[in-house]
């Protein structure tokens, strides 16, 4: 969904990173690009405008530009303040404290309304909920009819009645669950092409009427700024609590999702990602922004890194790298930084890419005494030149500390292998795991 932007970003990225020094004026330039991705992204204006400058403020910090990685300082600045333009954290549906709690679905024709009303109902029963369905979208005698289709196809009970009015099937439906304990009432409404002032009376009826968990606004997602618009007038005249984005499989350049958080001051709660009962995502700011950003979990991975890693053992060890002195030595230094940063496993799905190049040097944590105590068992002579450890060195070691030849043998062919990778990342200027590296100069 948000491919053309991330692809644009990931570019974008690129080139920073290739810097090794940033100023302020290469910070500004930097910004401005963003800028331009982001309204080709069809982002609201202002949203732009401002997200920018609280990206600025915070990059300009001398700390940022005189960190021995500013430009992923930077990439973690804009990620940190895209997750905020997103919402934050994103947070569960709010329960009323007397059952049943009402969701309200309101927006314009077509946003996408009765689709998500089944949706959602497939969700909350998937999570333990008793949901019931309302046919309050009385304009459209088949909307009745595809409502009842979608809570055929989930198992789930629809109240409807034909040539009656919203406020009557809403009390109904309302007093069918409490009379039979399902703890959850979703309710479709009509839509209208505008904002107009008919529709909104109905809602605010339905509104007062029914005393809502959550008033959620459906908005289609590929209409973009028009989205954005009719959410705020619908917080405005009727109030809203939450926001689904629909048809954010298809084309939708994401400008839509986000600028509608900070224009209304509501979060995204769940995105819909194609026309099945089961397409609707919970809009999870963070993730959502390590994807447009196409980071991976990159971000908690550099933080994580900052905590335990002794930047100027890393330095030194990238320019080892870069030359290919890497050594048994350094092998072993650098398991045991990465074993303080928990499983390795969880760490290289974090680095885009890293899980494949680093295929085969995947240590399990449980396995680092034996790779310490074989590396101890070498001589210093065939730890700083492991081509040395022939079959007889090789047996000896095994010997020393217990273990099989077999043993010793993949701990050495590992580290051929990370050493033909570290030598491959240096030379092509990719990065070195953790953004140390390659050193400018
Ligand atoms: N691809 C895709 N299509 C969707 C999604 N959500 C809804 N649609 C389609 O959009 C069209 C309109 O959806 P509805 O749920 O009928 O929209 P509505 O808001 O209830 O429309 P009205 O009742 O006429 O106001 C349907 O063809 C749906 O299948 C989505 O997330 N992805
Ligand atoms: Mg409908």
């Amino acid at each position: 969904m948000f491919n053309e932007l991330t692809d644009k970003l990931d570019g974008f990225f690129k080139k920073l990173r290739g810097r090794g020094k940033l100023t302020e004026s290469d910070v500004k330039a930097a910004l401005r690009e963003v800028r331009r991705i982001l309204l080709e992204a069809d982002v609201n204006f202002k949203v732009a405008r401002d997200f920018l400058k609280r990206v600025e403020t915070r990059a300009i910090g001398e700390e940022v530009l005189k960190s021995i990685t500013p430009s992923q300082q930077v990439i973690k600045i804009i990620h940190d303040e895209l997750v905020e333009l997103l919402g934050g954290n994103w947070s569960q549906l709010r329960r009323s404290k007397e059952a049943p709690s009402v969701y309200l679905m309101v927006g314009l024709q077509g946003a996408g309304k009765t689709t998500s009303v089944g949706k959602l109902g497939v969700y909350l029963k998937k999570h333990g909920m008793r949901p019931l369905l309302a046919a309050c979208d009385l304009q459209r005698p088949a909307a009745v009819d595809q409502l009842e289709i979608l809570g055929q196809q989930a198992g789930i009970k629809v109240i409807a009645k034909q040539g009656s009015t919203p406020l009557t099937v809403a009390r109904e439906a309302k007093l069918e669950a409490k009379l039979t304990g399902l703890d959850t009432l979703i309710v479709d409404t009509a839509g209208r092409l505008h904002v107009d002032d008919a529709l909104m009376a109905e809602l605010i009826e339905l509104k007062e009427e029914l005393r809502p968990a959550e008033t959620i606004f459906v908005a289609d997602g590929m209409t973009g700024q028009d989205a954005v618009n009719s959410a705020r007038a619908f917080n405005e005249q009727l109030g809203i609590s939450g926001i689904i984005l629909t048809k954010m499989d298809g084309d939708a350049r994401g400008g839509a999702a986000l600028s509608i958080r900070e224009v209304t001051g509501q979060p995204i709660r769940f995105i819909g990602v194609g026309e099945k009962l089961e397409d609707l995502d919970e809009f999870h700011p963070a993730r959502q922004a390590n994807r447009i950003l196409g980071l991976g979990d990159v971000v908690s991975l550099v933080e994580k890194a900052q905590e335990v890693i002794d930047i100027e053992e890393a330095e030194k060890l990238a320019i080892k790298f870069k030359k290919a002195q890497f050594d048994l030595e350094d092998f072993l230094d650098q398991l045991r930084q990465i074993n303080k940063m928990g499983p390795l496993e969880g760490l290289l799905q974090m680095i885009p890419g890293a899980s494949k190049a680093l295929k085969g040097v995947e240590v399990d944590p449980s396995e680092m005494k034996h790779v310490e105590a074989i590396i101890l068992s070498m001589t210093p002579d065939e730890r700083r030149r492991p081509q040395i450890i022939n079959g007889s060195r090789r047996k000896r070691i095994a010997r020393g500390c217990g273990l099989s030849v077999q043993d010793v043998n993949r701990l050495l062919n590992q580290f051929l292998q990370m050493k033909k990778m570290m030598k491959r990342m240096g030379k092509g200027g990719k990065g070195l795991p953790f953004g140390f590296g390659p050193m400018p100069g």
